[in-house]
């Protein structure tokens, strides 16, 4: 097992998705999920939002069994009296220290304030006995100086580990494994990384980071969260136990584990989803579903049934159709002396065609779609 952590945040990140939320219940079952997979901290909410917040936090920490937990919290120190009142092991405090940032999410607090509210924060959690990470959100668009100087105030209260959000999905592997390298070798201490998908290139960041040498990584079931979500635990897994030889998850709950994701949250990837969707394991065309028979090796990247899934050898090419875009037919009419070309439309599945440039003499449109309606295209 290699020393790097993974921290899922499917209960709290996850809880940002549009339309999501989860019971005590539901947290407390993706919770021992979680834990039968392999995951060893889990992020269980933010206890400082509400009072029923705080409530399903400390039921949902109670029934950890094996993984350590994190709560939420801004740079408060009421909130995280809230964290310690929940009994979390770690408290995730967050603040966001770019420009943008201090005038729209602090009301116009200057950097020194807020730094002041992080001291004062991590110090309470110290007092409290919490673990302490600190998130610089927006990391990916904030100046190295005032990174560098809100970590080292963070590092001098207590702080166990600072992790760099990608708040926006911006990065890049090569400027995200810039970022944390420099990150790792000038603070000495321990550095976590929590990368969003706007681009698409979460994982692929996630993974940069930790060549870079981040201790610990940010993901959820499926990526979900805010907008398109954050890195997918179930392929990174896939990739660490694949690709570089680990052995610490039991891959072959990755379908029950994405199976209570979608239960819990009416959320359902499509068919190209690696890993969980549809087709991830289907062969169609002719060439592959032979290979496939001799060999499975031929067309997969690894068996199947490794992560709880089947195989699909399918011959279903469809025959060939008529053309579902937009398309310009030349038709005569008995109205008009010459053919006219007209745009028309696939409406549906259908066999119904739709006229979409009207461009000709009413009349003459009429008959023409009638046509259409009556005959098809042909
Ligand atoms: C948020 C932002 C956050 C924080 C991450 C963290 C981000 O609170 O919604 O605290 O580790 O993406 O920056 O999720
Ligand atoms: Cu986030």
């Amino acid at each position: 097992l290699s020393a790097l952590e993974i921290v899922d945040c499917t209960l709290r990140e996850g809880e940002q998705q549009s339309g999501v939320r989860f019971s005590a219940e539901d947290k407390i079952y993706l919770l021992h999920q979680l834990e039968e997979f392999g995951i060893q901290i889990v992020e269980v909410g933010h206890p400082g939002i509400s009072p029923e917040d705080e409530e399903i936090c400390s039921r949902v920490i109670k029934a950890a069994r094996s993984a350590k937990t994190l709560a939420h919290s801004r740079a408060t120190v009421e909130e995280v009296q809230a964290a310690a009142r929940v009994g979390a092991d770690w408290v995730g405090i967050w603040g966001s220290v770019n420009p943008i940032s201090l005038k729209t999410k602090w009301t116009n607090k200057s950097l020194d304030d807020i730094c002041r509210l992080i001291y004062q924060a991590i110090s309470e959690a110290k007092r409290l006995g919490l673990r302490v990470r600190l998130t610089l959100e927006d990391a990916s668009r904030s100046d190295w100086t005032v990174l560098n100087q809100t970590a080292r105030i963070a590092i001098e209260a207590g702080a166990d580990r600072i992790s760099l959000a990608d708040t926006v999905g911006i990065w890049e592997p090569t400027s995200c494994h810039q970022l944390v390298s420099r990150a790792v070798t000038e603070w000495k201490h321990p550095v976590e990384v929590h990368c969003h998908n706007d681009f698409g290139l979460a994982l692929a960041n996630t993974l940069a980071a930790v060549d870079a040498g981040a201790q610990a990584v940010d993901v959820s079931i499926l990526g979900i969260g805010e907008r398109v979500g954050i890195t997918d635990l179930l392929q990174l897994a896939v990739v660490l136990e694949e690709s570089r030889g680990e052995q610490r998850f039991h891959l072959q709950k990755i379908s029950s584990l994405a199976d209570a994701v979608k239960n819990a949250t009416g959320y359902n990837p499509d068919e190209l989803r690696p890993v969980i969707g549809k087709n991830a394991f289907t062969h169609t065309s002719k060439y592959h579903r032979n290979a496939v028979i001799k060999n499975p090796v031929s067309y997969e990247p690894f068996p199947p049934k490794k992560v709880g899934r089947k195989r699909k050898i399918i011959n279903n090419r469809p025959p060939l159709r008529e053309p579902r875009l937009p398309v310009k037919l030349k038709i005569s009419c008995p109205f008009k002396k010459e053919s006219s070309e007209l745009k028309y439309h696939r409406d549906g599945p259908g066999d119904r065609w739709v006229l979409i440039d009207h461009r000709v003499d009413k009349r003459a449109s009429f008959y023409m779609m009638r046509r259409t309606i009556d005959k098809g295209m042909k």
